[in-house]
């Protein structure tokens, strides 16, 4: 496993993905309308324990492959000021206690809305713009709104200061807040997970300037809508972000996701497609206008552009949301050749597995294995392994000015993994959600968190 220094060391510009840490809430409560994993497992016990330690054994298995592994840390839950933002009813008193026994009698659904670990999945933070392909030259953070689902509208203020917190260099890094929701603009932005940079060089050692494809659901001028589930992103806030990260309009495509895919389950563009370096991966069924979006991104990325297409009839968009096969996350190893790290679900789905082999032995796809890891708990909720990350391309003389304490290196992830022992439950039942001695420990291990990442004071609770 190489450290941060060595990463400096060893390239021009590296991609370091940030997982999110799992936060002691994680809980399945059937949230995300549209997300099929999230509503066919609400009601059932998680385990909070398991699902942070799976999360961090990732972070050390990619980091094993040689690639620069950071963290992001969970979001204090239950978030008593959102409730109090909602009204206080003077007569039941207002200590937080009070607060939770009553909104657990009167609406149990708000609770677990305010309680819901989702801050884990990191490819929805934000968008994030490299410095290379910048016209300042500066790494842009756009923090996304998540407008669409309210548990996860209440992430983006602590979001900002989670991420102003790792990449604290003002003169390298520039973090945005999230578009406003109540603009008569149309903003929904759900950050990294519809959008993919690409790049022509397969050296993970080249300072080279990318390519980026923004997959929007929903648009003013759409000729076709997903009729049963909401389409997330919307063109206006794709253009939004990518004007924010002072991109070359010339470098930037932006293509309408599938409707059907979308009311298939298909809820990000990452659960159908993932793109790295000059290899898209996608299914056939990813956008509105595949012939157009496959002819526009091999214009502006370039001849060496490999598109691996996944046919209908090899694999239809239930297994696609069943397995997540595209949730994989698609890597540049040192050695220049390309890793998937895939949810263990696709090892035992045998079509899933076989359109794995048939890709790694084609001569024409720069890819040269997969690994399959155990992220049960995240995917029961709709959250592979793509959706845990949020990459980072960085270079070389950025990785320094990034806090040092968020780099999972060997020791900082035994430091983690001692942590969640101490702090996190083993299981959880929605009745849980109400026992104030949960939103003690949250805070008691949240507090301890910003200690070992150095955060300083990230939490509404340590701001009071
Ligand atoms: O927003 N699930 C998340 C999963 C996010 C996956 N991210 C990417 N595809 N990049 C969501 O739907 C479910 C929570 C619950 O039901 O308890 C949830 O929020």
């Amino acid at each position: 496993m190489l450290d941060a220094t060595q990463h400096t060391e060893l390239c021009l510009s590296c991609e370091a993905n940030f997982d999110g840490i799992v936060g002691p809430t994680h809980n399945y409560a059937g949230l995300s309308y549209g997300n099929v994993a999230s509503a066919s497992n609400q009601g059932r016990v998680s385990s909070p324990r398991r699902a942070a330690l799976q999360g961090l054994a990732k972070m050390e298995a990619v980091a094993a492959l040689g690639v620069l592994q950071g963290v992001l840390p969970p979001h204090e839950r239950p978030h008593l000021p959102t409730l109090r933002g909602l009204g206080v009813p003077e007569e039941h008193g207002s200590t937080d206690e009070a607060v939770l026994a009553r909104v657990a009698r009167v609406d149990p659904v708000l609770l677990a809305r305010v309680s819901s670990a989702s801050a884990m999945w990191t490819a929805n933070a934000a968008t994030v713009i490299p410095a290379i392909d910048a016209r300042d030259q500066r790494t842009h953070f756009i923090t996304a709104n998540l407008r669409e689902m309210f548990h996860r509208a209440i992430e983006p203020p602590v979001t900002a200061r989670a991420l102003r917190a790792t990449f604290q260099d003002r003169e390298r890094f520039e973090v945005f807040d999230a578009f406003p929701t109540d603009s008569r603009e149309d903003f929904g932005d759900e950050g990294a997970a519809n959008h993919t940079r690409f790049t022509t060089s397969t050296q993970n050692g080249g300072d080279v300037v990318g390519m980026h494809l923004f997959v929007y659901g929903a648009s003013r001028d759409a000729a076709r809508k997903p009729e049963k589930f909401p389409a997330r992103q919307t063109l206006s806030a794709s253009m939004r972000v990518a004007q924010l990260g002072f991109l070359s309009p010339q470098r930037t495509i932006y293509a309408q996701q599938n409707a059907d895919a979308i009311d298939a389950g298909v809820f990000h563009n990452d659960v159908i497609a993932v793109g790295n370096g000059n290899l898209l991966l996608t299914h056939e069924l990813a956008f509105e206008d595949r012939e157009g979006t496959y002819a526009a991104l091999t214009n502006t990325v370039g001849d060496s552009l490999v598109i691996a297409e996944v046919g209908a009839d090899e694999l239809g968009l239930e297994e696609v949301v069943k397995s997540y096969l595209f949730n994989s996350q698609l890597l540049t190893l040192p050695d220049g050749t390309m890793a998937l790290v895939c949810p263990s679900e696709c090892a035992e789905r045998p079509r899933v597995k076989a359109v794995i082999d048939r890709l790694i032995a084609d001569p024409h796809i720069p890819l040269s294995r997969a690994i399959f890891l155990d992220v049960r708990e995240s995917m029961r909720n709709g959250g592979g392994p793509a959706c845990l990350r949020l990459r980072v391309p960085l270079a070389a003389q950025d990785v320094a000015r990034v806090n040092p304490q968020a780099f999972a290196t060997p020791s900082k992830l035994a430091e983690l993994r001692a942590w969640v022992e101490r702090h996190y439950r083993d299981e959880l039942a929605a009745t849980d959600l109400a026992d104030p001695a949960l939103l003690r420990e949250s805070r008691d291990a949240l507090d301890e968190l910003t200690r070992i990442l150095d955060l300083g004071s990230i939490y509404d609770f340590q701001r009071a």
